[in-house]
């Protein structure tokens, strides 16, 4: 017989389930249930509500969080037809000549993806991207691209949100099949911070492409062509995919003073890219620094250089990078990044909304409907309330990041990184070594993961207050951080110019500097035998199958792997609680309703939390589809 979903009764969305709601509507609840996910789950929860979730440093008991609203849409009918389904038919080349005829200034959104990374610390969660998935494929399928995947997502999905990052891939591909996805992928240090093995790192292009990738942003954190190619090989070779190959720029092409970072540098940068095969280029200005004027030169020039298209990316932290983009469009930017109103501004991308009305009634217009991408943006503004405790503390833009030159995503990060080294208070001395350690390591591009080898260096040199001149006067006696060291060993590539050589003797001591590509020292991986021996390994007391996505995922992180895979014993498929109830438990008497699986919820009630016996361990009661329940949790307080 069928099972209503109890997520689509009337009742439940007309927020009138209430204590009574499994009385009187008992065939929602009439399911079998594996008691073991439900235990897990239940377990979960006991552990958050005692001690709390280790992620969330502070958190305030008596916060109360709007209820987020999703945008209207029609359940039934077809998703109306976008880029993906222009990228089927066409094929990426012919694909990409459409969108460089194309008139009209196109849009990625970034909300997903680089947004919250930039403002909150990446903690978003898959749950709440899904609930408007659907809605907002369906009302706004002219949007060019949502990137919602890679960057530092891979990493924090597992290590923090405890959730598969190619299960929300693939859940998201579902809801969204209209609407072209786009991931950014660090070259051949993949979604890591060093380099892997060419073979994973085609293995993880050819992967990301079945679960449902298009488009993938290429760079290299120095800018190295060399540990580019690769990767712009496998996309165009391997998969059906766009592959967009990304110049990160850095320094300002209009300084007179500037040598290096010139505006030749950029366009032969972006020929050699095009020669490598690249579908598309994209300016990857990730701190940033792009100002209006600059743009409209560096656009022009690149347009002149190149035959294909053309996509901006910028992060608004000096709050002036909508000027930025009004001057790329004038001169002939094909694409543009924006984050939906909500997620926008400061280290995160300009104003998806704001942009869409600067355009309006230009030649250059592509029309949105305001009043329903407005209803987005509430819905993520009321949906950032819930984090918080991630936010980064920049209250306005900032003129400083001219000074710093730090990235966008690495802004939110590196305060509370400072913060929980005890430099709270020493922040500003924190961007000011920032910029100083680039000046000593020669003047970098900065982007992960090079980026944080000189944020790590300079919280290392203030922790230790130790100044440029000591490093290289003293520098034979200090212990450097491990990802300096291996900066130098030429682990991340060659930097253009090379390395300051005083300096790289100082830091590697006896360890030797090699100068071709990383990746090629590193033995290949043996997939199929090496995934049969992780298969046997992991699959024990692992509720769902192990699956080669999961190797992939531990060969790039595996300690990190390890601990998920840990918790996910433990605690089951936690992706499914409300972000309230996974960062912050419950209150007493509340209620929430599950989604165990579609069609499968249990509603579970909060009833009493014990005092701690002698063992420190308390009961925490609940009532689960309306039988009682408890675990004992330790109070590690
Ligand atoms: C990343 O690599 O995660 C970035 O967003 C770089 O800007
Ligand atoms: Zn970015």
């Amino acid at each position: 017989h069928f099972l209503q979903n109890v997520i689509h009764s009337d009742t439940f969305k007309e927020g009138k389930a209430t204590v009574n709601f499994i009385a009187n509507t008992p065939s929602l609840f009439d399911i079998k249930l594996p008691q073991d996910r439900t235990s897990k789950i239940v377990n979960y929860l006991g552990e958050v509500i005692v001690n709390g979730n280790p992620d969330v440093k502070t958190f305030d008991k008596n916060r109360i969080f709007r209820t987020p609203k999703i945008p209207k849409f029609e359940t039934e009918s077809d998703f109306p037809k976008g880029t993906k389904d222009m990228l089927t038919e066409l094929g990426p080349e012919k694909f990409c000549l459409w969108l460089k005829e194309d008139k009209k200034i196109h849009y990625t959104d970034t909300t997903i993806r680089d947004a919250h990374q930039s403002l909150l610390a990446t903690r978003m969660r898959s749950y709440d991207m899904l609930q408007v998935a659907e809605s907002f494929a369906k009302n706004h399928p002219n949007t060019f691209s949502i990137e919602m995947w890679g960057g530092a997502t891979f990493d924090v999905c597992l290590r923090f949100l405890n959730e598969s990052p190619w299960t929300r891939l693939r859940e998201l591909r579902k809801l969204m099949p209209n609407i072209l996805f786009q991931m950014l992928l660090r070259g051949s240090n993949g979604v890591g911070y060093k380099a892997y093995p060419d073979n994973l790192i085609e293995k993880f292009i050819e992967t990301s492409w079945e679960n449902g990738v298009d488009i993938f942003r290429i760079f290299d954190s120095l800018n190295w062509v060399k540990a580019m190619e690769p990767s712009i090989n496998f996309v165009r070779n391997k998969t059906g995919g766009i592959a967009q190959a990304a110049i990160s720029y850095t320094g300002d092409i209009l300084d007179p003073k500037e040598t290096k970072y010139t505006l030749k540098y950029y366009t032969q940068l972006a020929k050699d890219l095009e020669n490598a095969g690249a579908h598309m280029i994209a300016i990857k200005d990730m701190a940033g620094l792009l100002k209006p004027y600059a743009a409209a030169e560096l656009v022009a020039a690149l347009k002149d250089t190149i035959k294909i298209p053309l996509h901006l990316h910028t992060h608004d932290t000096s709050s002036i990078q909508s000027a930025t983009y009004l001057k790329a469009i004038e001169a002939g930017v094909d694409v543009v990044d924006v984050a939906l109103g909500g997620l926008s501004g400061l280290t995160s991308q300009p104003n998806f909304n704001s942009m869409v009305e600067m355009m309006r009634n230009q030649p250059r217009e592509n029309k949105f409907d305001i009043n329903k991408l407005n209803e987005f943006s509430n819905y993520w503004e009321d949906v950032r309330e819930k984090y918080y405790p991630f936010e980064s503390g920049l209250k306005a833009g900032t003129a400083e990041v001219y000074q710093h030159e730090i990235p966008g995503g690495q802004y939110s990060n590196l305060r509370p990184q400072s913060e929980a080294l005890g430099l709270g208070d020493r922040f500003g001395e924190v961007k000011k070594m920032y910029a100083q350690v680039n000046e000593m390591f020669g003047n970098l591009i900065k982007v992960t993961p090079s980026s944080k080898v000189v944020g790590d260096m300079a919280i290392f040199m203030v922790t230790n207050n130790l100044t440029p001149t000591d490093v290289l006067a003293r520098g034979e006696e200090i212990s450097f951080p491990e990802s300096v060291i291996n900066f130098f060993k030429g682990d991340l590539g060659q930097p253009l110019g090379g390395f300051p050589k005083e300096l790289q003797k100082v830091i590697l001591k006896n360890n030797k500097a090699y100068t071709d590509r990383p990746n090629a020292h590193l033995e290949p991986i043996d997939f199929d035998s090496e995934f049969k021996v992780f298969r046997k390994k992991f699959q024990q007391g692992f509720t769902r199958p192990i699956e080669f996505e999961d190797f992939l995922s531990y060969s790039l992180y595996p300690r990190v792997f390890e601990d998920a895979h840990e918790k996910y014993k433990l605690y089951g498929n936690v992706a499914i609680l409300s972000t309230e109830n996974f960062f912050y438990g419950m209150k007493l008497q509340e209620e929430a309703i599950i989604e165990l699986e579609p069609g499968k919820s249990i509603l579970v009630k909060l009833l009493s939390v014990g005092i701690p016996n002698d063992d420190g361990v308390r009961i925490v009661f609940f009532s689960v589809n309306g039988e009682n329940r408890f675990v004992e949790i330790k109070d590690k307080s």
